[in-house]
């Protein structure tokens, strides 16, 4: 963690200079782990010297102990945040500052204080995060495998009228038995006709006879995020929901052996579109085959018809098509995986 975290940081760095900015303002938490390896704190990258990370007291224990490769400075209780930037930014005569994420009224404040040229400068910061290293795959793919624990602990509790939130709340209990720090977003249990719903949560409808049940579900490992979804037929399902059904796997699969370094996204999301549409239920396909994902859920790139990037090697994605038919139901399946030279490698479970 501390040579990834020195690194992160010097490339990061790097890219800062060679575009002329004298420092990069970082607030986002998640930013703030990727780079220092503690989730508390507000960083301050300059050109040259320590970067700095102003703690308030509430979050200078765990910085303390887990912060790397950078100075912490303790703020006072109560104390203005922003008066420390302004003033530290003065110092080192900033005029070209990047930010990741910056509230208007902070920006407001630094404007009025300083001559400066603020920027986002959160592509870069993705341009980092989206290829993943050996100890960030280690994470997703162990959150990952608790996740298709909790889904075939779901699985085996599955019968007729059980309650949608009895198991959200078993599959939740595995992983966190099994070693998870939460969930990495609400869990869904959409089951007849909700499952046409792709973000339902889990209600208190109980399970019916024919029902479609979809599960999405994710857990985290050290700030991780792992991202599931599996669609069950219940006995007497239609034989529309088993074509359908069938129709998305088929998708699946065909997307996630199509993928590989050096495709575009939109090429990805091509290999499932073009099998649900010629199978009549394109118009009904209404999101992106997947997403990014890592210290969040989602992540860029989008694997959409609107992204033409390339994945690379050591990007993790999503592979998720999905087919939702109001009144009647949804039918979704989707893995995490790594993009490989020559292929990808799946993380969740075949269940
Ligand atoms: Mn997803």
């Amino acid at each position: 963690m501390v040579f990834e975290t020195k690194r992160r940081l010097e490339r990061l760095r790097q890219k800062m200079v060679e575009e002329g900015f004298q420092c990069f303002l970082i607030s986002k938490m998640k930013n703030v782990l990727y780079l220092t390896g503690s989730s508390e704190g507000f960083l301050l990258l300059p050109e040259t010297g320590d970067p700095q990370l102003l703690v308030s007291p509430l979050g200078l224990e765990e910085a303390k102990e887990r912060a790397k490769g950078c100075q912490i400075i303790e703020l006072r209780p109560g104390e203005r945040i922003f008066e420390r930037v302004a003033a530290f930014l003065a110092d080192m005569k900033a005029r070209k500052v990047f930010f990741d994420s910056l509230e208007f009224s902070s920006a407001q404040l630094l404007k009025e204080r300083l001559e400066l040229e603020l920027k986002d400068g959160m592509g870069h910061l993705w341009n980092l995060r989206k290829v993943k290293d050996e100890g960030e795959i280690e994470k997703i793919a162990y959150a990952c495998k608790l996740t298709s624990l909790g889904m075939k602990a779901l699985r085996e509790s599955l019968r007729i009228g059980v309650e949608e939130r009895l198991l959200a709340a078993i599959a939740e209990y595995e992983m966190r038995k099994k070693g998870s720090d939460g969930t990495a977003f609400s869990t869904i249990v959409a089951s007849g006709p909700r499952a046409a719903m792709p973000h339902a949560t889990a209600s208190s409808r109980t399970i019916q006879e024919g029902d479609v049940l979809v599960v999405d579900l994710g857990a985290t490992v050290e700030g991780y995020a792992s991202d599931m979804t599996r669609t069950f037929l219940l006995p007497r399902a239609t034989e529309k929901a088993i074509e359908l059904l069938d129709i998305v796997k088929r998708a699946q699969s065909k997307a996630f052996e199509g993928l590989k370094a050096g495709i575009s996204c939109k090429e990805a999301d091509s290999i499932a579109r073009d099998i649900i549409t010629k199978a009549g239920y394109g118009e009904r396909f209404i999101h992106s085959l997947g997403h990014g994902l890592g210290l969040e859920v989602h992540e860029p790139p989008s694997l959409s018809q609107h992204e033409t990037e390339i994945l690379k090697e050591g990007y993790v994605v999503t592979v998720e098509p999905g087919i939702y038919i109001k009144g009647f139901g949804g039918f979704r399946v989707e893995d995490t995986v790594l993009v490989c030279r020559d292929g990808a490698r799946r993380f969740t479970f075949d269940l």
